[in-house]
């Protein structure tokens, strides 16, 4: 196998070795590199804002993990609260007084929670919403959007039909037809399609499920009018308003994307809620919730099925409950909101500099970029360009040791972490990146 000069096995050598046991050389798509090119990172370790690969490589860390290291990585309360809860047992198959802990530690920020199901992953969260939703309400029709990903549960790998009558069609193999004729597919942003699926099929409707600031399109906010229209219409027509809040909950604020909505639209709330990556501080954990009387539809209880061997983890929960106890001190979010709209507003000066269209949004920790003069508000505006001129900027910039999202669709990350040191010389970075590039 080959080495490098300090007989480390270099990145090429481990990709060639995983991709003879491993699919693809990766255990989750995007970290395979297929959208940017070039050999994936194999990370040997991170600490701080940094991680560092498999030749010694450091990199600042724009991903944390796709969302959930929004301490950085290592943050001494978090370990030390690891480290004991490893000691006491890894896992019970019982509850335990930490899962009600976090729990209520999760529902004290987010009030249109009253009651909360842990589990292991943001698939099995959204997957499970999907199932009490369409169980609470007795109703089958899910109602989703082109461009928001809520994990891989066959009923939402689903793109959009021809006609809005229409239903999905699969986007993966092994999805049969079937399994996707109950699940809708409208544009973001789109208040006409909004009316007319409403005018339609608002009676068969069992819940629409968004992500209130759309993450896996890059960063793309739902406008006022369509989130306002979204609540009146679910109301109207008893549908479940379902807020996938796996990214933005806990990273955009404290309060999560719906805090934000509140704000903005007096006595908004979604009807349920689905969290994973910072209530799990990097470990395996999410969660769904909503009112008592929606909860209430769920085994033991009710009739809606849902379960879990790993389910509320105590190590597990450890790593959650001292994350959240971190972010919820006084400043936190305000400290880290600063810095990463100090490198978005850096990025679009430098853009502005060098004569090139960059248009930026953040809210909290979490960013997002594009190659384009204004914001889009869909996924077609999304893809309709920029992705070759982003690859050669994420590859000029991950040269440089600015480790950014792998494909153009994905939001990026700041952490407590990152210094300002580390804004000024990513900012340094792209400078040079855009020049050369
Ligand atoms: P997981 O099953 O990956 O824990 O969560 C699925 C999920 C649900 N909802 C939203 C809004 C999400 O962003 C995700 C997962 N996000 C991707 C990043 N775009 C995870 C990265 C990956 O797939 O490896």
């Amino acid at each position: 196998m080959s080495t490098d000069k300090n007989n480390n096995t270099t990145n090429a050598a481990l990709f060639e070795r995983a991709q003879a046991v491993i699919p693809g050389g990766v255990n989750s798509p995007v970290r395979a590199f297929r959208a940017v090119g070039g050999t994936p990172r194999f990370i040997r370790r991170a600490e701080g804002a940094y991680m560092i690969d498999a030749e010694g490589q450091r990199y600042i860390d724009y991903i944390g993990s796709w969302g959930p290291m929004i301490l950085g990585h290592g943050h001494p309360a978090v370990l030390e609260a690891v480290q004991r809860a490893a000691t006491e047992g890894f896992s019970f198959g019982a509850p335990t007084e930490r899962e009600i802990e976090l729990v209520e530690a999760i529902i004290e920020q987010v009030p249109s929670v009253e009651q909360l199901r842990l589990v292991s992953s943001g698939t099995e969260a959204a997957m499970s919403a999907i199932r009490l939703a369409r169980g609470a309400t007795g109703r089958s029709l899910l109602v989703k959007f082109e461009g928001c990903y809520h994990g891989h549960a066959d009923a939402l790998l689903v793109k959009a039909g021809s006609g809005l009558a229409t239903f999905g069609h699969p986007t993966s193999a092994g999805v049969p037809a079937e399994v996707v004729q109950h699940t809708m597919v409208l544009e973001y942003n789109n208040l006409e399609q909004l009316e007319e699926a409403f005018a339609l099929q608002g009676t068969e409707i069992a819940c629409v499920m968004v992500e209130p600031i759309a993450g896996n399109m890059n960063f793309v906010r739902a406008s006022l009018p369509f989130m306002t229209r979204l609540r009146e219409l679910c109301t109207q027509h008893g549908a479940l308003l379902v807020f996938d809040e796996v990214m933005s909950g806990f990273r955009v604020a404290l309060g999560s994307a719906q805090s934000i909505y509140a704000k903005l639209i007096p006595g908004f709330k979604p009807d349920v809620s689905v969290f994973g990556k910072v209530i799990g501080g990097g470990m395996p954990l999410a969660a769904f919730g909503a009112s008592r009387q929606v909860m209430q539809h769920l085994a033991p209880l009710g009739p809606v099925y849902q379960a879990g061997t790993l389910s509320g983890n105590p190590v597990a929960t450890a790593c959650g409950l001292a994350t959240l106890r971190e972010i919820a001190k006084p400043g936190f979010f305000e400290a880290l909101a600063a810095k990463t709209k100090r490198l978005v507003d850096g990025l679009q000066a430098i853009g502005r500099e060098v004569g090139e269209p960059l248009a930026g949004d953040c809210e909290g920790g979490m960013f997002g970029f594009f190659f384009a003069e204004s914001l889009p508000q869909n996924y077609k505006a999304v893809m309709a360009g920029g992705t070759e001129r982003f690859n050669r900027f994420f590859h000029a910039m991950l040269d440089r040791g600015v480790y950014l999202a792998p494909a153009m669709y994905e939001a990026g990350f700041v952490s407590a972490a990152h210094s300002d040191a580390d804004i000024d010389a990513t900012l340094e970075a792209a400078r040079a990146a855009l020049r050369a590039a």
